[in-house]
């Protein structure tokens, strides 16, 4: 089990501020780091060349490419809508997957979320630890949200246009080398704006690995989106355990939060209704080889834009988990 930092969203405009970004997350003491959405040329997908160009600039800076961390969405917009045109860009999204085994990035985390992610706030809350700022959900507030574009998307729907691409795409993955990493629908709700949202339950997750049965096909654990939807931490353990043991657990999203669908708030990693050291130690007895990053962080005083100080905290008290754990197992 190992320490990571993702959510750099970089371009080939912005490399000065990534390779600051992979120093930081050096200095901190992280050793792999998840790229998330990379602007890279190519049509419809991504080049071997730049790939490895992405992966030599992260181990320059003394780090691992451990995944990427979503493709851009005109990638696979029409797959994820069945709409004509989708088997090409399956195409193409296998090219990509291709290109990224050849290049040594042996993991790619998506989603399947046709809104995306969604918060009705960025404030203070009345609970949030020195009235930081946090990300939150209140579903109330969401209700009256207007009809995605392409219309509307039962369960069925999406299940059925999931199933087309998990089929085709996993085999290529298998070929490559490169494990394909789904995360759960954030906030888990049923329905956003008129789009159903399919991987809401553990349930859900379960079938996801049962549809297509492979080493490749497996999840981007998103703890925080799992105990979004847990009324107690210790579904959140048994959720662990279950996808850790069986290997389909490739990186964790090891953040917090307080709360349950349909209203709940970011917290600090100590300060939500996950004991983050009994999440810890879930993995780790699962057999869990795998990496924890924070994810997003609440906003402390002084800090950027990108949340270094947020981010170090995160970092500085995972590794202390991590640790902690390994260093009870050898005693016990
Ligand atoms: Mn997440």
């Amino acid at each position: 089990m190992q320490v990571g930092l993702g959510a750099m969203h970089i371009s080939w405009q912005t490399l000065d501020e990534i390779d600051e970004r992979l120093q930081f997350a050096r200095q901190v003491g992280v050793d792999n780091v998840i790229i998330h959405t990379p602007e890279l040329r190519g049509d419809g997908f991504w080049e071997f060349r730049d790939l490895l160009m992405l992966r030599t600039r992260v181990e320059a800076a003394g780090l691992k490419l451990y995944a990427i961390e979503n493709m851009p969405r005109d990638f696979y917009d029409k797959v994820r809508h069945g709409l004509p045109g989708r088997d090409e860009q399956i195409e193409k999204v296998c090219m990509t997957i291709r290109n990224m085994g050849r290049a040594g990035i042996h993991c790619l985390g998506y989603d399947w979320m046709l809104v995306g992610v969604w918060r009705t706030g960025l404030t203070p809350t009345p609970t949030s630890r020195g009235r930081a700022p946090v990300t939150w959900y209140d579903h109330s507030y969401a209700e009256n949200a207007p009809t995605f574009a392409l219309g509307e998307y039962d369960d069925d729907t999406m299940w059925v246009n999931y199933e087309y691409f998990l089929k085709a795409v996993v085999p290529v993955a298998e070929e490559a080398g490169v494990a394909l990493a789904l995360h759960p629908d954030d906030p888990p709700v049923p329905n956003i704006a008129g789009t159903a949202r399919i991987f809401r339950s553990t349930e859900a997750l379960k079938r996801v690995i049962e549809i297509v049965p492979s080493a490749y096909n497996c999840l981007e654990f998103c703890q925080g989106t799992v105990a979004e939807w847990c009324e107690t931490p210790e579904e959140v353990y048994d959720a662990i355990r279950y996808f850790a043991s069986r290997g389909k657990i490739k990186y964790v999203h090891f953040r917090n939060v307080r709360g349950v669908v349909p209203s709940f708030e970011e917290t600090f990693i100590d300060d939500g209704k996950v004991d983050m050291l009994e999440a810890v130690r879930a993995y780790h007895e699962s057999g869990f080889d795998g990496v924890l990053i924070p994810d997003h962080t609440p906003q402390v005083i002084g800090d950027t834009r990108w949340g270094h100080r947020g981010r170090a905290y995160a970092v500085g008290y995972i590794k202390a988990l991590i640790k902690a754990v390994t260093a009870y197992e050898s005693k016990a």
